[in-house]
């Protein structure tokens, strides 16, 4: 058979029509595919729910590739160890109570069970805004990353979500902008985004599923996020608490129906 390349083409992009038009009206939408947000994104999908997860750079995995400091291996302790061992990743102890893996493998898998689960990651796409109805989140505002990187003006487009998920990290960059644009009150003791403090992997790790939480009707925050809104220690290149976070987040979300792992 002689391949065309206009079939190639229209394939890609009635394809990829189909899955934009699929996925703008949903259930919940996750800004962020790092280690927090992709591990939601399974989760979540395992329970049934249509998600669809927003990364505005061309890869998945946020800032675990590097693991420390270029060094690309991630430290888990006994928590983070049972997750990995249930989406079969390998790790190895090191000292009682901590473990090693390759943070290319953790990464790849957490994105292929995501994936495989149903999440549908739509990369190279920024998140640049939210929609509110009634003191309500109610959707996102997107476009693509490149327009941004170009200095572009271009209009976005909009994504309804019955939930959404700030997994953006550090930046915590949707609560930013409810805090920026609305003055929203924030579930938080202080009504506003409290910062993150030094690190401190004992104290970080441990509060992070506190944090886990909503901090406006309608948004959730999960991994580095939760920290950074509510308060609470960085920990460094452990990263137990972003899968442990991104489980406590689909409980929250769609019910306490225990995950079975697996694709
Ligand atoms: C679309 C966006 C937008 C946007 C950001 O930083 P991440 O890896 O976040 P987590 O919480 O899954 O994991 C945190 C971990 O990587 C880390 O930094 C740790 C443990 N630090 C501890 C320490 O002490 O330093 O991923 C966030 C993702 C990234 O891929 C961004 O590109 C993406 O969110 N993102 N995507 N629209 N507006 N903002």
């Amino acid at each position: 058979m002689e391949l065309d390349d206009l079939v190639v083409s229209k394939a890609i992009i009635e394809r990829f029509s189909e899955k934009l038009l699929s996925y703008s009206q949903i259930d919940v939408a996750i800004v962020g595919a790092g280690p927090a947000g992709l591990m939601a994104s399974y989760a979540i999908a395992k329970r049934g729910l249509k998600v669809a997860v927003f990364e505005r750079r061309l890869s998945v995995g946020g800032g675990m590739w590097g693991g420390g400091m270029m060094f690309n291996e991630i430290v888990v302790q006994e928590e983070g160890k049972k997750i990995l061992d249930e989406l079969g990743v390998t790790s190895r102890e090191y000292k009682a109570g901590y473990y090693t893996a390759d943070s290319v493998q953790t990464i790849t898998t957490l994105a292929s069970y995501a994936t495989k689960a149903g999440a549908q990651v739509f990369n190279l796409v920024s998140v640049e805004d939210i929609m509110v109805r009634e003191e309500r989140v109610v959707g996102l505002v997107v476009n693509w990353s490149a327009v941004d990187m170009a200095g572009l003006h271009i209009d976005p487009l909009s994504i309804k979500a019955e939930t959404i998920i700030d997994a953006t990290g550090h930046a915590a960059e949707l609560v930013k902008i409810l805090r920026q644009k609305l003055g929203a009150k924030l579930l938080t003791e202080t009504g506003d985004i409290i910062g993150e403090k030094p690190m401190w992997a004992d104290l970080g790790e441990k509060s992070i599923i506190k944090n886990t939480r909503q901090v406006y009707p309608g948004v959730y925050v999960v991994g580095m996020a939760a920290n950074a809104v509510f308060g609470a220690h960085r920990m460094g290149p452990i990263f137990g608490g972003m899968l442990l976070s991104g489980l406590k987040v689909a409980e929250l979300v769609a019910g306490n129906t225990q995950t079975s792992f697996g694709p």
